[in-house]
């Protein structure tokens, strides 16, 4: 068995700020209705950095230092293609974070709070937590993580169900 082919590279990037994380409604497109980090396929004229910057700015409007923080793998059943994500974070931006016609950015509580954030009541209080329910299933094993700016790397297979729709079957994280 061989992973199929080709690799599709891709980036999500994430402002993590006061034990606070904005997110993207997704309008259209790949992951329509779910929330997700700002990002897109990674162009043939460009590296996956320039990729990220240019999707974040395209998508929320904002510029930041974003950093390689993780590597995501994604392997469907039946695809012809295999995922590549490059996943980064930045705990700072320039730009107010504006809707584009792909994103609609919120920003969401990150609990618990991370170790050694200054964080002030007014930043996170009124703040909805993260929207589980409504992002992919695997997400919850690396968002946490970024907070802590921790390189991580993941894999995970999924099976398509009878909608088409991304069913988790097997994940594998390691550093
Ligand atoms: P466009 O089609 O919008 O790029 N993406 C995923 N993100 C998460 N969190 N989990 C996944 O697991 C994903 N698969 C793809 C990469 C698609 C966007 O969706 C991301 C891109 O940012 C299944 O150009």
């Amino acid at each position: 068995w061989l992973p199929p082919l080709p690799i599709k590279y891709y980036t999500v990037a994430h402002i993590v700020q006061n034990n606070k994380i904005l997110l993207g409604y997704k309008k259209r497109g790949f992951g329509q209705g779910k929330y997700n980090g700002f990002g897109g396929k990674v162009e043939p004229n460009e590296t996956s950095l320039e990729a990220a910057m240019r999707e974040l700015e395209e998508e929320a409007g904002i510029r930041a230092p974003l950093k390689h923080v993780g590597v995501l793998l994604f392997i469907v059943s039946g695809a012809e293609k295999t995922f590549h994500i490059d996943i980064y974070y930045a705990s700072e931006f320039e730009g107010t974070p504006t809707e584009s016609d792909e994103m609609r950015p919120e920003w969401f509580s990150l609990s618990p709070p991370p170790p050694n954030n200054a964080m002030t009541a007014e930043d996170t209080n009124q703040l909805p937590p993260i929207p589980w329910d409504k992002m992919w299933d695997t997400d919850q094993c690396w968002i946490p993580l970024l907070p802590q700016g921790r390189a991580f790397r993941g894999r995970a297979d999924f099976d398509k169900d009878e909608n088409g729709s991304f069913v988790p079957r097997r994940w594998w994280y390691g550093l």
